[in-house]
């Protein structure tokens, strides 16, 4: 099938400008002014913004949580993300204790496959990692995994010592992996925990006041200090605080190989939120913990001046009723994570780059083009070029909606951003050439999304 858009507005991370785009065998084949090509089918995209799909590297779907699991399959969250124009996602498949990468690799692909309705890679959250082990990084690269996560929190469960942190980024340091760093001190973290409940405060509020901004902060600096030893790159996960800002900052200023993430929940919502009444609080339970409404600005800051090179979405739905409310009488029982796959787009168009806070061509790069390029799928992803896959969005910038759970298309009974009014609406969207989303509506197909092998990790980004 072949598409011709034309009259857009195309945005990339450094263009823009009006031209045709024809699209032929899922690719961009020709991209100029007055195109001289029949298509199949022709869209009309005289003013909107034509951008490449969003590319998203931090979901959870169907994610196991205990005897519960993340509320959005493959096929529900992926679908959601298309909403939002999103075209390809990155989630994270986990090692369990007792298993091989292989298995877990084999059972996050039999999540998706038949399910996916976009694009899909994975990293691999590894939980243990002895010496015969080892082997299964390279072998996890061979097959496109080209990133691995590690958490310094959640003792007994995901946490692993500095010394596996170690041995693993020298692994990633002869292999060429990306080592993402769940950067809070889980033992401090732990501790503190233990003591707020057996003084009896079990509201959600204490989710966020038993992980502090230190406790982040001092687990991102030995983040660093470690890849410094291995002499390997590091990507911090979800950084949501100025203090673990300021030391990635001191790192980079050093040309320390450290790059990052911030997510629009810690851009949007603040520990306050975590106060709401009728146990609603729990609905903010995520981790790291929404911080004190002063951390937005210094965040903004750090996206502006690119020391936070990538927003991120930590999509990890629970329901509200059935799965939040296991913490009713203990925070330490609420599942950690919330919703956002749909809005990321939405959220950064209207309050950064509208509000000014970023130019519409850092909006792209950060939620697009740095993803892509930092996870091995540019130029086939994140761009718009001669060649780059059909993966596009037709963007309004006109029209507003209201985010609400009613409407809203994640398989969740809540939504973070109830009542928010934004303006700028993924139109159309189309995942390799074919349309997704048509004006507003569903069109794809559930299992047309593809495993996408990576690429390593390359220095194309400062
Ligand atoms: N870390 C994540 O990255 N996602 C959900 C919960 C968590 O701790
Ligand atoms: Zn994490
Ligand atoms: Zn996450």
């Amino acid at each position: 099938m072949s598409v011709m858009i034309r009259n857009g507005r195309i945005v990339t991370a450094d263009e823009n400008y009006i031209a045709d785009i024809f699209i032929e065998q899922e690719k961009v084949t020709a991209i100029g002014v007055g195109l001289p090509y029949k298509a199949e089918k022709i869209i009309d995209a005289a003013g909107k913004y034509i951008i490449p799909g969003g590319v998203d590297v931090h979901t959870h779907l169907d994610m196991p949580l205990g005897n519960i699991s993340s509320s959005d399959d493959f096929e529900t969250g992926t679908r959601a993300a298309a909403f939002g124009g999103t075209t390809t996602i990155i989630d994270y498949a986990t090692q369990l204790k007792g298993m091989r990468m292989q298995d877990a690799f084999a059972a996050w692909r039999k999540k998706a496959e038949g399910k996916a309705c976009i694009d899909y890679g994975f990293h691999m959250i590894i939980t243990e990692l002895p010496d015969d082990y080892l082997n299964d990084m390279d072998e996890m690269i061979d097959q496109g995994i080209t990133s691995f996560k590690l958490f310094m929190a959640y003792p007994g469960v995901l946490m692993v010592d500095d010394s596996t942190i170690l041995k693993a980024m020298k692994k990633a340091a002869e292999n060429g992996g990306l080592i993402c760093m769940h950067a809070e001190d889980g033992n401090k973290i732990e501790a503190i925990v233990r003591k707020t409940i057996a003084e009896g405060k079990t509201l959600p509020i204490y989710h966020a006041l038993t992980r502090p901004p230190t406790t982040e902060a001092e687990a991102v600096q030995r983040a660093i200090d470690l890849a410094e030893e291995a002499n390997v790159p590091v990507y911090i996960v979800h950084v949501s605080s100025q203090d673990a800002l300021q030391k990635i900052i001191e790192a980079r200023d050093k040309k320390a190989k450290v790059f990052a993430e911030t997510c629009p929940q810690y851009l949007f919502l603040s520990i306050d939120d975590l106060e709401k009444p009728d146990f609603e609080g729990a609905k903010y339970v995520l981790t790291p913990p929404l911080r004190e409404r002063w951390n937005q600005d210094k965040l903004w800051d750090g996206i502006k001046n690119n020391h936070l090179q990538i927003v991120s979405t930590d999509h990890c739905p629970f329901n509200f009723h059935g799965q939040k409310d296991l913490g009713i009488n203990d925070f330490s029982e609420i599942p950690n994570g919330g919703p956002g796959i749909e809005n990321r787009l939405h959220l950064l168009f209207d309050r950064g780059v509208l509000k000014e806070r970023i130019t519409i061509n850092q909006w792209v790069a950060i939620i697009s083009t740095t993803p892509a390029k930092l996870f091995g799928l540019f130029p086939k992803k994140g761009t718009i070029e001669v060649d780059s896959d059909a993966d596009l969005v037709i963007w309004d910038p006109n029209k507003t909606h209201t985010i609400s759970a009613r409407t809203h298309h994640m398989r969740v009974d809540y939504s973070m951003y109830e009542g928010f009014k934004v303006q700028g609406f993924a139109e159309i969207v189309l995942l390799r050439g074919e349309v997704i989303i048509n004006r507003g509506e569903w069109s794809g197909r559930s299992g047309r999304g593809r495993f996408i092998k990576r690429n390593k990790y390359t220095e194309i980004i400062e």
